[in-house]
C-alpha cells in the first residue's frame, strides 16, 4: 500500500503537468476533513441525496424484481447514508443481505457497528479490498444483487473511464439485477463552484492535505503556505477541477533524498468531479447495455439516483 502511495506520488510529482490521484485523499486527516465538508451548507450533495432516498425507497422497493437479494455497495464509506435506505427497504419487508465493499477496513468497521447498531436482523458481510476486485469475485455467485454506488463516487473517473466502469459493472450482472448510481448533475455553475470553494476553507484543507499527507508518510518537506487551493468549474466540459498552486519557485525533498522543482505558478492537478444531465445517463447507461434507466431527484434537479435494468 505504502509503496503504491510512494510510487504514484514520485510519477505524478515528475509528470508534466503535476498531478497526485485523487484517491489519496482519505488517509485518517483527510477522512475526518471530507466528513466536514458534508456537513458544509455550500457542498449540497450528500444532503440532497439523502432527501432522495428518503422520497424513493418505496420506488426502488417495488423495481426490486426479488425478496431475496444481496445489496453490493462498491466504495461504501462508512454507510450513514446507505442506512436510511436500508432501514426503508427492510420496514417494506425486502429480505437482504448488505455487503460493504471498501478500500479501508477503519471505515468498513465503523459501517458494520452503525449498520449492526439500526439494523440487528440484516446479515453484514463487509470485505475490505478493491471493491472493483472484490465485486468481479461476488459477481459469479449468482444471488440476485443490487448493485450501488453512491455519493456521487462516479465524478471522480473521466466520462471515458465512467463508461468503462458502468460497462464492467454491466458485463459482471444477470438480467434481474440493478444497478442504483448517486450522481450529481449539472446545473448553475454558481452553485457546484461554491460546493468546492467553501467559506469556511475546509475544501481548501482538504485539498492541501494532500501535501501534509506525502511529509508524513514520505517525510517530505512540503511548506503548505507557499501552496494555494485552485479550485475551478467549467461548465462546458461539466466538471470541478481542483489544483494546487505553486506560490514561488521552490524545491522539495522526500526522506530517501528524492527532489521536486516547483517554478512559481506551477499547478498540480488534484481531482476531477464531472457532473452529468439526466439524458448524458441514460446515454451512458444505454450504451453500457443497460436497456431501462429511471431518475428519482430532488424537485431542483440537483442530484439524481438512477436506477439501471434490464428487465
Ligand atoms: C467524494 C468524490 C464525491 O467529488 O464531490 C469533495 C470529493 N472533493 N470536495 C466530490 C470532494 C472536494 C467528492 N466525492
Amino acid at each position: 500500500m505504502n509503496k503504491t502511495f510512494e510510487q504514484d506520488i514520485k510519477k505524478g510529482l515528475s509528470s508534466s503537468p503535476k498531478y497526485i490521484p485523487s484517491q489519496y485523499f482519505y488517509d485518517e486527516t483527510g477522512d475526518q476533513l471530507f466528513q466536514q465538508i458534508m456537513k458544509l451548507e455550500e457542498y449540497y450533495l450528500p444532503r440532497i441525496e439523502l432527501e432522495i432516498i428518503g422520497s424513493c425507497s418505496h420506488e426502488i422497493f417495488q423495481a426490486l424484481a426479488f425478496d431475496a437479494i444481496d445489496i453490493i455497495e462498491l466504495g461504501a464509506g462508512d454507510g450513514s447514508k446507505t442506512l436510511k435506505l436500508l432501514k426503508n427497504l427492510k420496514s417494506k419487508g425486502l429480505n437482504f443481505r448488505y455487503i460493504p465493499l471498501d478500500i479501508s477496513s477503519n471505515v468498513l468497521e465503523i459501517n458494520q457497528s452503525a449498520i449492526q447498531n439500526h439494523l440487528p436482523d440484516v446479515d453484514i458481510l463487509p470485505i475490505a479490498g478493491d471493491y472493483m476486485k472484490t465485486f468481479s469475485e461476488l459477481s459469479r455467485q449468482k444471488n440476485p444483487k443490487l448493485v450501488m454506488f453512491l455519493g456521487s463516487n462516479l465524478g471522480n473517473f473521466t466520462p471515458d473511464k465512467a463508461l468503462g466502469f458502468i460497462k464492467h459493472l454491466y458485463q459482471h450482472m444477470n438480467g434481474s439485477d440493478a444497478l442504483l448510481m448517486g450522481i450529481d448533475l449539472k446545473k448553475n455553475p454558481q452553485m457546484i463552484a461554491a460546493a468546492y470553494n467553501d467559506s469556511q476553507q475546509i475544501t481548501r484543507m482538504f485539498n492541501l492535505n494532500l501535501l501534509g499527507r506525502i511529509n508524513r508518510e514520505l517525510g517530505a518537506d512540503f511548506k503548505l503556505n507557499r501552496f494555494d487551493h485552485y479550485p475551478f468549474y467549467d461548465p462546458i466540459k461539466g466538471s470541478a477541477f481542483s489544483y494546487l498552486v505553486s506560490l514561488e519557485t521552490q524545491k522539495v525533498k522526500l526522506a530517501d533524498g528524492t527532489c521536486f522543482y516547483f517554478e512559481k505558478n506551477e499547478l498540480i492537478h488534484t481531482e476531477v468531479s464531472y457532473k452529468y444531465s439526466l439524458k448524458e445517463i441514460e446515454k451512458m447507461g444505454m450504451k453500457a447495455g443497460f436497456l431501462k434507466v429511471r431518475h428519482f431527484t430532488d424537485p431542483q434537479e440537483y442530484f439524481t439516483l438512477s436506477l439501471f435494468q434490464n428487465e
